[in-house]
């Protein structure tokens, strides 16, 4: 293989291999960290190997399974190779893989689902055990060893901070220009010498662009040139227009009661259609010099920077359709100077959210009539994806808002039931819910007046009646009257689409 201008450090050069050489460095039960955030920046050809490698082996009746780190969700060479290769025993902090995902769903693979800001310090406090091998990939590896990092930062400085052994994927795909964009900061200790994160606006650097890197840890480098896999997007629909609506009307009475100004708060947005929809409606507003702070940057976030109404964005990764990423790279010198790219347990850190003060949206499963939300688990039992940073935002936010439309599954789930089959933001956490029907602001709200809300404003008017009748059933018969539930009949709606395919009577 030809040694490449991308690799400057001779004693590096020397550790070029090909992926199989560099997959066979990897044995049955070693713990795996692996670059990647929403299907940027994570390796591709080394997973692909590995589960060749560990595909055989089965066929030769091995037994060969691996515990697999990553920052969050990847992409199909990577989660969905292992998947499918019946690779992993072992996985954390996020999957969004369908293959993965039944395989969890069978009981085959143990899921660690985690808040995405606690994975780095609780590996550093080794509550997970050994991490035997990083592989991250990487735009190039500078002079001294130190690496420049891809279009995601998730967990690297921690994987290769931690792990025995480093394999690096070299890939051309990313622009030598992503140099600069990065801001990987190593001042985070444990307690008792934990010190403030020196961070006091959205796009303050307080790092370095590189990762260090020892070199006597670097066991193999691969070279690669693959795009990384972005979402196909769909065009905005109705349902996801209305939602956005919504919160935009809402944004604005804020503004005119003064709690906040037309520059808002730093914005932290989750994936999907509902927020681009938010982030598009942004665009044709009054609010103006915008900042994000948040773990995502997708196509609305781009088209807010473009247009001038956000000044800076910063990130631990990026999820862009097609369009998108051509147009990041096409003007990175631009994206440079905007966006940073933060590790996760900073671009997702509550100290930094709370003290931002950040207005958070995000998706959810359901929620209940007291505002408590289920962002993880299909009828109590089946998971999604994963909290990811929900958590970490919802719980620090000036404003904590859950966006989602009031049905699923063409009506038969009302997303808005007595009570959430699983607990993932509790009602104190949870200041604002937005459903195509309308907008429940329970702020200051007593547990009563929260259900009487979010019935009227968010509920799909196939479901209220029903929803009016248990709850005035509940305050009749309920053990307390501070929060009126009738147990026996709170979850019986799951259990109703469970046994009839329908939460309807
Ligand atoms: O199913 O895929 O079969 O069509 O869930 O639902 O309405 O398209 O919404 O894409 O925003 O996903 C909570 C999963 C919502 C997501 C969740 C079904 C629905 C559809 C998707 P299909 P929508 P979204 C930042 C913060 C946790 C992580 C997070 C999520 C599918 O937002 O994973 O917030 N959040 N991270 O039909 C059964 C219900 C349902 C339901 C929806 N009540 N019961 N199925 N669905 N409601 C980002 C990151 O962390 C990276």
């Amino acid at each position: 293989m030809s040694t490449s201008d991308r690799i400057k450090n001779n004693q590096l050069r020397s550790k070029i291999m090909s992926a199989d050489d560099a997959a066979s460095l990897i044995k049955s039960g070693d713990t795996v960290g692996m670059s990647g955030f929403t299907g940027s920046g994570y390796p591709k050809a080394l997973p692909q190997a590995l589960a060749g490698q560990i595909e055989a082996a089965h066929d030769a009746g091995e037994q060969f399974k691996i515990g697999l780190w990553t920052g969050a969700s990847t992409g199909p060479e990577l989660d969905g190779a292992l998947a499918k290769a019946d690779a992993i025993q072992y996985r954390l902090p996020y999957n969004s893989d369908p293959i993965e995902r039944e395989k969890i769903n069978r009981g085959e693979v143990d899921y660690f689902d985690l808040h995405l800001s606690h994975v780095a310090p609780m590996v550093w406090e080794g509550f997970f055990g050994n991490l035997d091998v990083a592989v991250i990939e990487v735009t190039g590896v500078k002079e001294d060893g130190s690496l420049i990092p891809a279009t995601s930062i998730g967990n690297n400085k921690t994987w290769i901070d931690c792990a025995d052994k480093v394999i690096l994927e070299v890939n051309r795909w990313h622009d030598v220009r992503m140099e600069g964009m990065a801001d990987i900061y190593y001042g985070t200790a444990l307690p008792p010498n934990r010190v403030p994160i020196p961070m006091m606006h959205a796009d303050d650097r307080i790092g370095q662009s590189t990762f260090r890197c020892d070199p006597h840890k670097v066991v193999g480098i691969i070279e690669t040139d693959l795009p990384d896999k972005n979402a196909p997007f769909p065009p905005i629909d109705d349902m996801s227009r209305t939602i956005a609506g919504h919160l935009m009307e809402f944004l604005k009475w804020e503004v005119k009661k003064g709690r906040l100004t037309n520059k808002l708060l730093p914005l932290q947005s989750g994936v999907g259609n509902v927020a681009n929809a938010v982030l598009d409606g942004l665009l044709d507003s009054p609010f103006h010099d915008l900042m994000a702070y948040t773990e995502v940057i997708q196509d609305g976030m781009m088209d807010l920077l473009d247009s001038g109404k956000m000044l800076a964005a910063s990130s631990t990764a990026f999820g862009l359709s097609d369009t998108a990423a051509k147009r990041f790279r096409e003007n990175l010198d631009f994206y440079r100077e905007k966006i940073i790219l933060r590790p996760q347990e900073i671009s997702n850190h509550p100290e930094v959210i709370r003290r931002l003060g950040t207005i958070s949206m995000n998706g959810m499963i359901e929620a209940d009539i007291f505002g408590n939300i289920n962002s993880t688990h299909v009828m109590a039992s089946r998971i999604m994806n994963g909290i990811g940073g929900s958590g970490d935002f919802t719980r620090n936010a000036y404003l904590s808002c859950f966006v989602s439309p009031s049905i699923a599954k063409r009506g038969d789930i009302s997303t808005i039931v007595p009570q959430v089959s699983h607990v993932d933001h509790i009602t104190q956490d949870v200041m604002i819910i937005v459903t195509e029907q309308g907008l429940a602001d329970l702020r200051g709200l007593p547990p009563k007046q929260r259900a009487e809300t979010i019935i009227k404003n968010c509920a799909h008017p196939s479901y209220r009646p029903m929803l009016e009748d248990y709850y005035d059933r509940a305050k009749k018969n309920a053990f307390g009257l501070h929060s009126p539930a009738l147990p026996s009949e709170s979850l019986a709606w799951h259990q109703r689409f469970i046994e009839s395919g329908s939460m309807r009577k």
